[in-house]
Parts: C-alpha cells; structure tokens; sequence
C-alpha cells in the first residue's frame, strides 16, 4: 500500500452541504491550488470558485472523473458526491447510480493509480427498524429499508472490499443528520433540523415535516469536519475499523430541537406535520454509540445541543436581520 504524502485532492459533491465547507478546511490546511473541487450541476460559490481549482464532473461517468484526476495529478479522494434519502426514496434509480456506480468508478480509478486515501462517506441510514435504536452499536444489524440505507451499506462493504483485496486506504464514517448554516443540505431526512434555523430568523415560524417526538443523532458542522479530516489523517495501523465509523455528539427530539430554538427567540412558532420522511425516520437510530471512533482515532465532539444553537442563531442572524 503506497504512503505517499498528500499531494493533490479531489472533493466531489464540493457544492453541496459538506462538500463546500470540507473543500474550504482542506483548502486552508493543505493549500488552495491543492484541493480541486468539483460538481455536477449546481454553480459553486464566489467563495469556492475563487478560493481554488474548481471543474464540472459526473462521477457516474467514468471519463469525467478520470480527465480531472490525470490533470490535477490527484491522490486523496473525498467522494462526497451522494443522493440522500428522501431524494433517494422518490428517485431509488437514480440514487443507486449516484451512490453505488459513482462509487464503483471512484474506488476502480483509485485503485487503478495506486492513489494514497479515500474517504466514502455513510450514513445512520445503514441502519433500519430491526437495529437496536438507542444507543445503536458499532457492529450490529444493517437492513435498511430505503434505497440510500441499501446504497450506503453497499457502499462499506465495497470500500472494506478494495482495503482487504486491493490494499486501497479507504474510510468512512457513518454520518449523522448534519446542521449548517453555509450551505442548506439537499434532499435529506434530517434536513428540518437545519431548515428550522433559516426559518426561525427569517419568519419566527416553521412547519416541520416529522413529528415532535422524533429522536436522531445529529452533529454540527464544526465537529463533522474536524472528524471526517481527522480520521482521514489517522494512522493506518490505529484502525480497526474503516469504512463504517458509528460518529454522533448529540441527539435531540425536535420538540426538544423547537424550546431551545425559544430559549433565543421566544415568539417562534414551530407546527409538526409530518410527511413521508416520517417513516425514513423512524427506522433509525434515537442515538448510536461511537465508542469505536473514540477509541480507534481519538474522535471528541465540541458542540451539544445548546452550543450549536447558539452559533447556529448567531451565524444566521448576523447574515439574516
Ligand atoms: C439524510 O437525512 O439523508 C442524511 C443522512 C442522515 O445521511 N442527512
């Protein structure tokens, strides 16, 4: 297995929530000519356009790919690229493509140039109603009951595939509901814990689509970050694990979720009507054990549930009022 130092990165999926806040981390840590990011469709920010490198790519068209990493002489690759569940569950075909065949071209062309690292995101979504809910183990029952759960266990299987058959350096952790406030996450269960931010400060009320009681493990930006980049720069023989890190630092109703929120802004109105994402959320976890991570690189989150409302609220209402 090559240990080469980091030389040149490739971000895909950099438009999107995580993508556009990694790329700019690894851009301030490594340099910014030396992480290209990329997209699909959506235009990048002014931040992200004139801070580094930046080019259109379709991971599920092997060519794309391929062109940018011969060009930019790339050896780390952050797969960020990724249809999430509620999209995933309207659209099961396009989700496996993204998720499963844009995956199988990342792995093959890493592999392929012997590349340094690969970082394959997961998700609680490996997890489905017959999995223990609270306090979800490291290693226990995966049977989703949606298309990006199926895609996201295929997608740890087949990284910890490439590391034990191809001596490919592949990771990943299995994210939680992720809140932000940079850019707005797409088409995910989770995404009313980040909506009900943007719309407490702009409007003072929301219309939440799962109900009050509903339980997940969440983590804010900051700690995703730290964490994903961190267990990218672990060392190799630390590791037990590598494709499917239990990963959390909080989890909360959104009920619980709404009276924090009032604790800023007392007139917020919050109504629950709970949609089809309901039943996505209720074959997940209330909350996992990440002892693994803890263990294995050391992993610490900063943020609970009233630190990152507080900056939460702060980022957006500066932006915002
Ligand atoms: C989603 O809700 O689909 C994602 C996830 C938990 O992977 N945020």
């Amino acid at each position: 297995m090559s240990r080469k130092k980091t030389k040149r990165i490739l971000v895909t999926g950099a438009v999107g929530q995580i993508g556009s806040e990694l790329t700019m981390e690894l851009r301030k840590r490594y340099g910014n000519d030396k992480v290209l990011a990329t997209g699909r469709k959506t235009k990048p920010s002014k931040m992200l356009l004139n801070s580094g490198p930046f080019e259109f790519i379709d991971i599920t068209i092997r060519d794309t790919v391929e062109k940018v990493v011969n060009e930019y002489d790339i050896d780390t690759i952050y797969n960020m690229a990724a249809i999430l569940s509620a999209v995933g569950e309207e659209k099961p075909l396009l989700c496996w493509n993204v998720n499963i065949n844009g995956l199988y071209n990342i792995l093959e062309i890493a592999r392929e140039r012997e590349m340094n690292r690969v970082f394959v995101p997961s998700s609680i979504a490996v997890f489905g109603p017959e999995t223990p809910r609270d306090n979800t183990p490291q290693d226990t029952v995966l049977k989703p009951t949606t298309m990006y759960g199926v895609t996201k266990v295929c997608g740890e299987l087949l990284g910890d595939y490439y590391f034990k058959r191809f001596n490919l350096d592949v990771r990943g952790i299995r994210y939680p509901g992720i809140i932000s406030n940079e850019t707005l996450p797409g088409g995910g269960t989770t995404d009313y814990a980040v909506e009900i931010f943007y719309e407490a400060i702009k409007n003072r009320k929301y219309t939440c689509f799962v109900k009050k009681e509903t339980m997940l493990p969440m983590m804010y930006m900051p700690d995703c970050i730290k964490g994903t980049i961190d267990l990218m720069e672990t060392d190799l023989l630390k590791l037990k694990h590598h494709c499917n890190f239990n990963l959390t630092s909080m989890s909360f109703s959104a009920g619980e979720l709404e009276s924090e929120i009032k604790k800023h802004i007392p007139n917020f109105n919050c109504e629950y009507k709970p949609d089809f994402r309901q039943d996505i959320a209720d074959s997940w976890p209330r909350s996992i054990d990440d002892s693994a991570a803890r263990e294995e690189w050391g992993w610490k989150p900063e943020y609970d549930l009233p630190t990152m409302t507080e900056d939460m609220l702060d980022n957006l209402g500066k932006r915002y009022e």
